[in-house]
């Protein structure tokens, strides 16, 4: 694999600070080393030096919309370099309004995509369906064609065009979906597996019936949008929105490992790493590395082990 990674320093899509620290404490857990460990190329990108933006008053409900916007756009021409220059790319958020701009960017160089979303959270409401105004509970509504006449105009938002379509998206572990969202999933007829589903029919199951419903119309490649918070808070709580009765470990890896298996993998987002919101050096460093290892599943990392194609037995 040849992975290039962006970094995406902003909270501005959330209220919480602390989820820019997110890249470089991924970074800072051997992310680097241990991808090339384990035979990829890596080249890091950096990160995205976003442009500060003076004032920023809400439009239509929608928080910090001129600065989310502006971070999207710089973001979707980092993605879309990381793809020209032939690697699978991995952003590290940050928050997850920053997958407006990774998937921007990356359809914007391979097409049409599949999604495969992995989130206690559904983040398809629209400005006006919203609770909160976060736009990190958003950036589906943002980038479905299905809902482009829903969806008023916000400021520094021109650039973004829609370029996914909802029959090509997936969810994987939603147990917190708000009214709005509840009635988009179900009128678009988005796939979805809530945890009701992963216990009802195993993580297997799940991701067999995931590719099911991806391949069924033509293999795209794939985005994968992780959101660090579909893991269960005993394994994953420094993050800004935990919801109890997530992902195990190992469901959550298994997830990664059936996506590289499909060779279709061509983007990864990793996102909502908040060690502001950990109660413990023990809580940070366990929801890091967490973030660590499933990207190293998503990169070939398989657990019976694995050996170079050059190998013989001293
Ligand atoms: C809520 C929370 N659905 C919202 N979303 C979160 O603000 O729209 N997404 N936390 O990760
Ligand atoms: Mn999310
Ligand atoms: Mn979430
Ligand atoms: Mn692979």
């Amino acid at each position: 694999h040849s992975v290039g990674i962006v970094g995406a320093p902003s909270w501005k899509g959330q209220p919480r600070a602390g989820v820019e620290e997110g890249p470089d404490l991924i970074r800072g857990a051997g992310l680097v080393e241990k991808l090339k460990g384990q035979g990829c190329t890596v080249k890091d990108y950096g990160n995205v030096p976003f442009d500060e933006v003076a004032s920023d008053e809400p439009v239509h409900g929608v928080k910090r919309p001129r600065a989310v916007g502006r971070a999207n756009e710089q973001l979707s021409n980092a993605v879309a370099r990381v793809k020209r220059d032939g690697h699978t790319s991995v952003m590290l958020g940050g928050d997850h309004s920053l997958a407006i701009g990774s998937i921007h960017g990356h359809a914007s160089c391979r097409g049409e995509l599949s999604v495969v979303w992995v989130d206690a959270h559904a983040d398809i409401n629209t400005p006006l369906t919203s609770p909160t105004g976060n736009i990190h509970g958003q950036p589906m509504s943002y980038l479905i064609h299905e809902l482009h006449s829903k969806i008023p105009t916000i400021p520094n938002f021109s650039w973004l065009t829609p370029c996914v379509r909802a029959k090509d998206l997936v969810y994987i572990g939603l147990r917190d979906v708000d009214p709005g969202e509840h009635f988009i999933l179900k009128n678009l007829n988005i796939k979805m597996f809530s945890m009701t589903e992963v216990d009802r029919l195993g993580i297997a199951k799940v991701m067999e019936q995931t590719c099911d419903h991806l391949f069924s119309r033509g293999k795209k490649p794939i985005h994968l949008s992780y959101d660090i918070d579909a893991l269960d808070p005993s394994i994953a709580p420094a993050t800004g929105t935990p919801v109890t009765g997530g992902l195990t470990y190992r469901e959550g890896i298994y997830i990664t490992e059936l996506i590289c298996q499909t060779g279709l993998l061509s983007a990864v987002d990793m996102v909502e790493v908040n060690p502001k919101r950990g109660g413990s050096d023990a809580e940070i460093s366990s929801t890091v590395t967490t973030a660590v290892d499933l990207l190293l599943g998503c990169f070939g990392r398989v657990r019976e082990g694995s050996h170079p194609p050059d190998y013989h037995v001293p």
